[in-house]
């Protein structure tokens, strides 16, 4: 190792540090068959739990027979809210401060809400018992409309009548929730009144679901005789949901162990706590014995966290030359059944108010009213850091509405409208402080990239075309550029059910120089084994194969919230620069005295300490680790380790421009992206590989969501797309193909300037593929549409439009 023979930049690169495309390292297990996820996990003299869930949105529960179920040999119990009730565990507190059943009390919500829990000797007995027991449901009238809903006298939430005080503030009917207030109401109206141009419009973001490809379910497993409680589960944060179930449970926080295993695919679905967590461990307490849940595909569908489900009303300001002055905002938010969306406490509608985007809009307001309705509750995440994928749609709608209003080019009024590099940190109307961004420089190398003017006059000539009968086929350009918002913390600003949103890492370096780190978050798919592990190796010179990366299980892990809101390099990838610069400066102090010299006579050079001036005079970190737990040094401890709590000062905003540019067939609805080019700052950059893998799992999710994907209800509250015939999932034959691209600007506050990036493609691409669809149709009078833009709904654009003849 003491080779003075390489280059700095080749010991560099023997290390595989940061912006190093390393291969991953977890697909050695993943591609050989040795993934170890929840339901690889078995346990002796396991039990399994299921459902019996409600066919019914809305409906009294006059009763529920068991005998039947229970007289199955195999069967073991079934649970009821009455058999919950006497341990106060009927309910639940939810994330955003509502309360919800765990087991049905006295009347259902939503379509497959849970009624009882059915615990047997396997999953088949278990199944077969579900159909034994005897429901009776009265039903009762359906509400699916949030606007409806707020004007009906069918009362949803009968446990809260007369409650007119909610978790955030006054609620103003019995099926009201809240509202949320930010910004400067009268003098955004008083911008509106004077405006030369102000365009409105409804833009609705749909219901729709994350999916991961595992489902949600856990295992439960009590063992009575030292009285420890270990839970495996599909958990985004395990920490969290170990302190959860002590103060729910009111077992020793010291006796829960909560394991994450392996996670196949969070997208914000695995955030949150659900019915079945509950069961599985109140059934494991009652029985003595493990219980398994693991949900199937329809039940993951319908009845666990779904995403967004929006009414945004707008109203956008502008000059006569398209300066925006002021943006002006009214959400609709239909919660489902109970209020269980899974954002900061302090942020009932998310970061919703970052829906000023990349724009250096003076004056904003933005209220969001919360509606209970008879549908599955959730409301989180879905690949976005709380509600920006919703507020980057809404924005980048209004922006493209307003170009119409002004008859401008959409490209040159976003270009206006920026932010400019020299005004970061830029304090947004709605209360943000964005750390950095250079918009104009990603935007022009976007445009050039795509040759935009070559576009513009090739859609120019497709439209004569089309008007002269020529072709049948549109082209529409979508333009986006996007700001995301990641990274909670703040602690003073961000928790969750009071639980401060700081993150960790603990590294620990072994006497011959290889080193194990453990972190407060967990990887769902996104690579953390290679990536933090990039992190550390660049810090401490260490190379990257000679760490290992444990994350998910709460009796080893440092407390972190866990892994979502792409939180995990903004706040442990912080955390874990910051515990290896400890050691680093421990490392200093062990070479300085090796070296025999003071401790400021030493430099860091890649992999070592060497005298200043003496660069051939020097110890290797490996050296300095041997030394570390093998020599007396004065004054020192021995060993060479240290954790990091790390909480950040604000949070990261990086942003990107995305073009997309589609054909669509106006005779069949059909369309077929021809290019997708996508330009991603995330600052500074750890791994290209994972980023350009992250790009593209997530512009396929928007490519989903835009074209296709939704929990689509009928008026009785039916879910109509609960199985994947229904919810489109792309697969690799309707994936495109895609352009990546970055710039970098650095965040300030973050120690390696890093970013987030894994949700940046979710927020932008939705947009995308959306303003590609419209644009298509703009010059023949399309102005607003609803998503998803499936091919039916394009077919009805074009009919609408007098296309059809
Ligand atoms: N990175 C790099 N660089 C930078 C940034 C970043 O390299 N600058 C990388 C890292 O390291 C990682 C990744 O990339 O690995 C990511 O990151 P981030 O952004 O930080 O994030 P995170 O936290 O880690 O994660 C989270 C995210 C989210 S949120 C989501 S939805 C999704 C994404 O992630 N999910 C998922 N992606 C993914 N992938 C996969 N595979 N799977 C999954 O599941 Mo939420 O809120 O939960 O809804």
């Amino acid at each position: 190792m003491n080779d003075q023979t390489l280059t700095p930049e080749e010991r560099a690169a023997n290390l595989k540090g940061m912006g190093c495309a390393r291969k991953r390292v977890e697909d050695v297990r993943f591609t050989q068959g040795k993934g170890n996820y929840v339901d690889d996990i078995k346990l002796d003299g396991m039990l399994f739990g299921d459902f019996v869930r409600s066919p019914y949105a809305h409906a009294r529960v006059v009763s529920v027979n068991k005998e039947a179920a229970l007289a199955l040999p195999g069967v073991v119990a079934v649970l009821t809210a009455e058999d919950l009730a006497p341990l106060g565990l009927h309910w639940m507190p939810t994330l955003a401060g509502d309360k919800q059943m765990v087991l049905a009390d006295g009347k259902v919500l939503f379509q497959g809400q849970e009624v009882a829990y059915v615990v047997a000797e396997d999953r088949y007995i278990a199944a077969d018992a579900v159909e034994l027991v005897e429901v009776e449901y009265e039903e009762l009238p359906v509400l699916t409309d949030p606007f409806e809903a707020l004007k009906s006298d069918v009362v949803l939430r009968e446990d809260l009548e007369g409650q007119t005080e909610g978790a955030h503030g006054p609620r103003k009917h019995h099926n009201h929730i809240f509202t949320w207030e930010q910004g400067d109401k009268d003098a955004t109206e008083a911008v509106l009144a004077e405006a030369d141009v102000v365009a409105e419009e409804m833009v609705y973001y749909h219901r729709t679901h994350p999916c991961p490809l595992e489902t949600c379910g856990c295992v439960a497993s009590m063992d009575k005789v030292t009285g420890k409680l270990t839970l495996y589960g599909t958990f985004q944060a395990p920490h969290a949901i170990r302190t959860v179930v002590s103060l729910i449970s009111g077992i020793a926080e010291h006796n829960i162990r909560v394991i994450s295993p392996d996670i196949g695919g969070g997208f914000g679905n695995k955030v949150g706590a659900y019915a079945g967590y509950v069961c599985s461990v109140v059934a494991s307490i009652v029985t003595g014995k493990p219980v398994k849940w693991v949900e199937d595909r329809m039940e993951n569908l319908m009845t666990t966290a779904f995403a967004r489900d929006y009414w945004m009303q707008g109203k956008i300001a502008a000059t006569k030359d398209g300066k925006i002055t002021g943006l002006w905002c009214h959400t609709t938010a239909d919660h489902g059944g109970f209020d269980a969306c899974a954002d900061p406490t302090k942020f009932p509608a998310g970061f919703m108010n970052i829906c000023t985007g990349s724009y250096d809009i003076p004056t904003a307001y933005l209220a969001v009213d919360g509606v209970y309705t008879n549908k599955a509750p959730g409301g989180v995440a879905y690949r976005c850091s709380f509600r920006v994928t919703e507020a980057a749609y809404f924005i980048e709608r209004m922006i493209e509405v307003l170009a119409i209003k002004l008859n401008m080019d959409a490209a040159e009024l976003r270009r206006i409208n920026f932010i400019k590099a020299d005004q970061f940190p830029y304090q947004s109307a709605l209360g943000w402080e964005y750390d950095s961004g250079d918009y104009h420089t990603a935007w022009d190398k976007a445009l050039k990239a795509v040759d935009y003017e070559g576009l513009r006059a090739e859609q120019a000539q497709r439209i004569e075309d089309f008007k002269a009968g020529k072709t049948r086929k549109l082209l529409g350009i979508g333009l986006t550029h996007f700001t995301e918002i990641v990274g909670a913390g703040p602690v003073k600003n961000c928790d969750i059910l009071g639980l401060g949103m700081f993150d960790s890492c603990e590294i620990r370096i072994h006497p011959t120089g290889s080193a194990i780190a453990r972190l407060g978050t967990i990887s769902q798919g996104q690579g953390h084994a290679t990536t933090f592990a990039q992190i550390i190796a660049s810090e401490i010179g260490l190379p990257a194969d000679d760490i290992t990366l444990e994350e998910g299980d709460t009796d080893t892990a440092p407390y972190g919230l866990g892994t979502y809101g792409s939180r995990s390099t903004p706040v442990a990838g912080a955390a874990t620069a910051m515990a290896a610069r400890k050691i680093r400066a421990k490392a200093q102090m062990i070479a300085a005295y090796l070296l025999e010299v003071h401790d400021d006579d030493v430099e860091w050079d890649v992999d070592r300490f060497a005298v200043k001036g003496a660069p051939e005079r020097f110890k290797t970190m490996k050296d300095i680790a041997f030394a570390a737990y093998n020599q007396a040094i004065p004054g020192l401890e021995p060993g060479l380790e240290a954790v990091s709590y790390y909480d950040p000062p604000n949070m990261t905003y990086p942003f990107g421009a995305y073009i997309c540019v589609m054909e669509i067939d106006v005779d069949t609805g059909e369309w077929e992206v021809r290019q997708f080019y996508a330009l991603d700052d995330c600052g500074t950059r750890i791994n290209p590989m994972i980023i350009e893998g992250q790009v593209h799992g997530g512009v396929t999710e928007a490519l989903a969501i835009a074209m296709g994907q939704e929990i689509a209800y009928d008026d009785m509250g039916n879910v109509k797309t609960g199985t994947l015939m229904d919810f489109f999932l792309p697969t690799a034959w309707e994936t495109p193909n895609y352009t990546t691209d970055h710039t970098v600007t650095p965040s300030p506050h973050h120690p390696i300037g890093a970013k987030g990036v894994g949700e940046s493609p979710n927020v932008g691409g939705v947009p995308a593929f959306s303003n590609a669809v419209h644009d298509a149709f703009k010059p023949f009078g399309l102005v607003q549409s609803h998503m998803p833009h499936d091919h039916w709904r394009i077919w009805k654009i074009a009919s609408g439009l007098g296309m059809h003849g």
